[in-house]
């Protein structure tokens, strides 16, 4: 169960947590189409900060964009209503998911005067994949599910109805007995897991998807930059799944899953069944940064 926290911010207000409840015929919930955003804040010794904020109501614009939503506020009414919401609910560290939905009025796919409806929830969230899968790694299993095509499931927005193929993919993943599921493209190559981009290392060098059939991860940015700041060689490149089979090295990154390890593929260990030197060290890093104790990285944080 998600830990209830005091109030939800919605369409302008502060509601009970008890109360932050839609018509059951709300468009979205019939037809799929809302955007919505995974965001993260962390405790530091400065108090509350959001990471990356900016970027997050940016990619939740861009996916209202894409899919025609007019957001009824503008991004700085976003960006101070996520700041309040953490506040007023008092929260050191949490998961912040804004949603933007289409709301009740008429039913049928085209929803032309319905109301656009924005909501932000506050919750505490350990680690995604588990706190062992944090420090041990994971293990993953390639799904017999692909991802969406990028003319059908357009990669750039986060909307809610792409996750149906997530969610097969997973629960596949999950009876088969492993912790999270691997989707490869329409054309067979490696796009990213049900709510993950994924890294592989080889020679010392860094590989991750091209943003062709993937979710324009904001810790993939994260991850990038991290690894070119430190001088690690990296390359946005396609590649296979029996690449991912010889990888010295493989972790996942998201913003709930934030950078996780991967110790198995598909039955086949990867490097010694434990996280690697660079990933550990990007882990490291990145902890460090989203506790606003690295100051090279302090614009990436936004203090309550
Ligand atoms: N790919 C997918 C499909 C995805 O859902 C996410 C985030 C990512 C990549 C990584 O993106 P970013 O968070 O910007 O680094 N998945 C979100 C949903 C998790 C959930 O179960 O809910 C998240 O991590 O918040």
């Amino acid at each position: 169960m998600v830990e209830k926290t005091e109030k939800i911010w919605m369409d302008g207000e502060f509601i009970d947590w008890e109360d932050a409840k839609v018509h059951i015929l709300t468009h979205t919930l019939h037809y799929g189409l809302g955007v919505f955003e995974g965001i993260r804040c962390y405790e530091t010794p400065e108090g509350p900060a959001i990471f990356r904020l900016g970027e997050h109501v940016d990619r939740l614009f861009d996916s209202a964009k894409i899919f025609l939503i007019e957001i009824p506020f503008t991004k700085e009414e976003i960006s101070n209503a996520i700041i309040e919401t953490v506040r007023v609910n008092k929260m050191r560290a949490c998961y912040i998911r804004p949603i933007v939905y289409i709301g009740y009025g008429a039913m049928g796919l085209y929803p032309k005067d319905n109301p656009i409806r924005v909501a932000i929830a506050v919750w505490p969230w350990g680690a995604y994949l588990g706190e062992e899968g944090l420090t041990k790694g994971i293990r993953i299993k390639t799904s017999s599910f692909i991802r969406n095509h990028v003319n059908s499931n357009m990669s750039r927005g986060k909307v809610c109805g792409y996750y149906v193929t997530s969610q097969l993919a997973k629960k596949e993943a999950i009876s088969c007995g492993y912790d999270e599921a691997l989707l490869l493209d329409t054309e067979g190559y490696v796009s990213e897991c049900s709510g993950e981009n994924i890294f592989i290392v080889r020679s010392d060098r860094i590989k991750t998807t091209p943003l062709t059939s993937i979710l324009e991860g904001i810790t993939r940015d994260s991850v990038i930059t991290i690894a070119r700041d430190m001088g690690i060689p990296l390359i946005e490149e396609r590649f296979t799944r029996d690449e991912v089979y010889i990888a010295e090295e493989v972790f996942l990154t998201g913003t709930a899953a934030e950078i996780t390890p991967v110790r198995e593929v598909d039955g086949r260990v990867i490097g010694n069944g434990s996280p690697g030197t660079i990933t550990r060290r990007l882990q490291e890093t990145f902890f460090r940064i989203v506790k606003g104790q690295e100051p090279r990285y302090q614009h990436w944080l936004t203090y309550i």
